[in-house]
Formats: structure tokens, sequence, C-alpha cells
């Protein structure tokens, strides 16, 4: 069992602790994919959903109660935690609570960060939870919470902010802050023009990454005192921080490796080219997000699928996929799938091509098509003889063409309908 210095069990600390993630946001740079479907909810990783991750960390880290909050295009991830997250076990006051924008308190949907969590102050009066962590519902990584809260209850801190180091020209798209030596923080500047660099580390930053641990208390007492506040944009990065780290002990929480002691993986697959590389990287034979850990298993919804299969087709052509990752229910026959990434129940039919793509589920590619550098929709239907990825004034005039030549696919740019917002 682990105990912290202190004595403390961290299995008590996570059993006191209730997880918000917040899935509202709108994901906007990654163009169509977010189009029916909220940032979170976009699929990853050949069969997983982007808020897997922080739902599995939950779990694994033996935090059990957790509130989703939705607000923009919430359809498809409701059915997915629907469908997928009922296994824990209300009897043991276990939970995953879907929380969306209801005009619960204001008559207003979710402004900031701040306010949707404020917004749900009476939900986390009934849980009574001693501590909250909240949670972006979009980003990959693997964390073991508890870790996070041993420290933040043995600095005496009032919150905590994890944090990795970035490179500085990154580093305008984070809440950048500066910490004392014993790593209280000082500054705090949300997406700054000129971020700051580490002392000693002139080209790297130090980047919150928007996961919070408060004590539920000190919560409360800040988000009501910033919903009084009509100055605010009740946003927890742009005033909730800045404002409590005056006068409280905010300490930030690096975020290592447990196994390398270095920064961890952790990526925001918020734009169409990060999406993109992100899901190729997995393929790798030594991938940096390992998703074959059995300490660490990442949890979805599935549905039951046969095998992948690759087949001879009529005229004794293989079908073939080698560096490759294909997931149950496909079918590859006389065709050549190369350094790609197939989701579930994806066809590719003879004499085709496809290299170096993400292919995400219920895709029919027809008969001789070549398909390169491209992310394919949920369910389109590629026509026969299609190409793409082979010219990019072509393409432009009917997909999205990412700033990094990535081919962006989704059934209404071939016209089709689409059948489910998956
Ligand atoms: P951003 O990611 O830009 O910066 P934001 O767009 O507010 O912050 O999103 C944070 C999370 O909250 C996302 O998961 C989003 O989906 C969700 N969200 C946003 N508005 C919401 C709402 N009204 N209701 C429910 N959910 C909502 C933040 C911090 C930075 C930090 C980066 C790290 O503000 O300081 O560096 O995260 O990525
Ligand atoms: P990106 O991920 O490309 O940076 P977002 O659209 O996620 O862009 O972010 C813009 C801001 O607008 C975020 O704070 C986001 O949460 C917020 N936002 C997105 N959709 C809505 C919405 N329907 N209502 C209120 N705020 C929203």
């Amino acid at each position: 069992m682990q105990i912290d210095h202190s004595g403390r069990f961290i299995s008590r600390l996570t059993r006191d602790t209730l997880a918000l993630i917040l899935a509202g946001g709108r994901g906007s740079r990654l163009k169509q994919l977010t189009l029916w479907r909220a940032k979170p909810s976009v699929p990853f990783g050949g069969k997983f959903r982007i808020i897997d991750f922080p739902l599995s960390n939950c779990v694994n880290s033996g935090i059990r109660r957790i509130g989703v909050l939705t607000q923009y295009k919430a359809h498809s991830l409701i059915r997915h935690i629907q469908q997928g997250w009922g296994f824990l076990r209300g009897e043991l006051n276990e939970f995953v609570e879907l929380l969306p924008a209801q005009q619960r308190i204001e008559t207003s949907w979710y402004a900031g960060t701040a306010d949707a969590v404020y917004q749900n102050l009476d939900i986390i009066h009934s849980h009574d939870p001693e501590y909250v962590l909240i949670l972006a519902g979009d980003h990959i990584y693997k964390m073991d919470y508890g870790e996070m809260l041993a420290y933040h209850v043995e600095q005496g801190a009032d919150m905590t902010v994890g944090c990795m180091e970035v490179p500085l020209e990154r580093a305008r798209a984070f809440g950048v802050m500066a910490v004392d030596e014993a790593g209280r923080v000082v500054n705090f500047a949300e997406k700054p023009d000129s971020p700051q660099s580490i002392p000693g580390k002139p080209e790297l930053a130090l980047a919150s990454m928007g996961i919070y641990i408060f004590n539920a208390r000190f919560l409360e007492e800040q988000l009501v005192a910033d919903a009084n506040d009509t100055y605010s944009s009740h946003d927890f990065g742009k005033d909730i921080i800045p404002k409590v780290i005056e006068n409280h002990r905010v300490v930030a929480f690096p975020f290592r490796d447990p196994q390398t002691g270095k920064m961890a993986y952790w990526r925001d697959v918020g734009t169409v080219d990060a999406y993109w590389e992100a899901n190729l990287e997995l393929i790798g034979v030594t991938p940096e997000l390992n998703l074959y850990d059995e300490t660490w298993p990442i949890w979805t919804h599935q549905v039951q699928l046969p095998p992948a299969k690759f087949v001879f087709d009529d005229d004794d052509r293989r079908g073939m996929a080698v560096d490759s990752m294909v997931s149950g229910g496909c079918i590859v026959s006389g065709s050549l799938v190369r350094h790609s990434l197939l989701f579930s129940n994806v066809q590719v039919g003879s004499f085709s091509q496809v290299q170096d793509s993400v292919v995400l589920p219920d895709v029919v590619i027809g008969r001789n098509c070549r398909i390169t550098r491209a992310i394919i929709d949920v369910g389109c239907q590629i026509p026969p003889d299609t190409h793409i990825g082979q010219d990019r004034e072509q393409d432009a005039a009917r997909f999205h063409v990412s700033p990094g030549g990535v081919v962006l696919v989704t059934p209404e740019m071939l016209g089709q309908e689409r059948h489910h917002v998956l």
C-alpha cells in the first residue's frame, strides 16, 4: 500500500475527491472533426475517445466520483458515456455523472470554465468531498492523480496546479506561471503575448495543464466571489488563478513520468495536424504513449466486433497492412495499408492503397483508391478511383487541407449524409 510521508493513505485522499471533467469547449481548431461532436468525443487511438483518457486516469487513480460538464454538441459525448461508463458501482458510491449546462442557477449557458463549476456548486455540496479535482476533457495522457493529491496535502495548499515544461515558443497557448523555490506559484499569466521563461532554462516555460486540485470549501468561496464580480469572465486561467495566488497558497505540481523522472507524455490534440501526428505516433515500435500497458488500462465503450481480416481478393491479390494498427471489424481485401491507423469496421477494397492515414470507424474505401496523409471521418464512403493526398490543389477544392498538408475528409465534403454522429 502506498503511504505518503505524513502517513496519509493516498487511497483515502482519492476517496475524498470529486473529479469534474470540463468537456464543454468547442475545439474549433479541429475543423470539421468537431462540427458534430465536442472535442472530448473525438475518436482517438483506434478505439477510444479523447475523454476516455482523463476518465480512465480517474478510475485508475481510485477517484470514482466523477462529474462530466458538457455544453457544446454534447449528444455524441453523452451517448458514449452512457454506453461505456456505466460500469462503476453506485452501491460503492462510484459514478460518472453527466452535468449538462441546464440553466440550473443562472439563466445562461456556462460562460467560462469557472462558471461551469459554479453552476454545479449544489451538486458538489451533495457529494460533500474534501477535495475537488478539475480536469480538461480534451487531453491525451496517463497520470496518477493520487500523487498530485498527496503533494497538494503535503504542501498544505489551498489549490494545486498541474504543470509541464514546454518550449518557450509554444507557451503562448497556455497559462504560464512563475514559482518560488518552494514551488509556490507567484505569477500567472493566461496565454501571455511574451511568456516568461524558467530561470536557468531560457528555452522553456512552465505551463499550466489546466488541471487543478482545490480544497472543496476554498473552491466554493472563490467561485462565489467570482460570480459576484461583474468584471470577471469567470475563467480559471484568466480570472481565478491570477487572483488567488496573491493571498492564498497555490502550488505547482510538475507532471513527470514516474519511471524516467522526465516530463511525461501529455498532448493537446487541438489541431488537425496534431491530431494526425498523435494518432500515427502510436504505430511506432515504442511510442511514448503505450496503450498496451496493463497497469494503466484505458477504458472505453466498445461494441462487439469480429477480428480484423486480411484477404486475397477474387484476382488473388493480397490484402495486407504493414507498420499499421488495425482495429476490430476491419476487412482489407486485395489492397495495401501502410503506416496507417484503421479504427473499427473499416473496409478497404481491391487495388487501393492507404498510406500515412488515420481512418475513423465505419469507413468504406472503394476499389482502386489512393489515400495518402489523410484523416477520413466516421462513416465516409470513399467512391472507387478516388485520389486523396496526391494533388494539393484538387484536395483543397473538395476537402480541408491543414497547414501541415493533412487532408481531412468528412461525409459532408463527399456530398454524403451523416448517418450517425459518432
Ligand atoms: P484552454 O484549453 O484554452 O486553456 P478552455 O478553452 O477554457 O481553456 O478549456 C479548458 C477545458 O474546459 C477544455 O477541456 C474545454 O473543453 C472545457 N471547457 C471550456 N469552457 C467550458 C464550459 N463553459 N463548460 C464546460 N467545459 C468547458 C486552459 C487553461 C490554461 C492551460 C490550458 C492547458 O486556461 O491556463 O494552460 O488549459 O491546456
Ligand atoms: P480552440 O480549441 O480551437 O482553441 P475553442 O473553441 O475550444 O477553440 O475555444 C474558444 C473558447 O470558447 C473556449 O473557452 C471554449 O471553451 C469556449 N466555447 C466553445 N464553445 C462554446 C459554447 N458553445 N459556449 C460558450 N463557450 C464556448
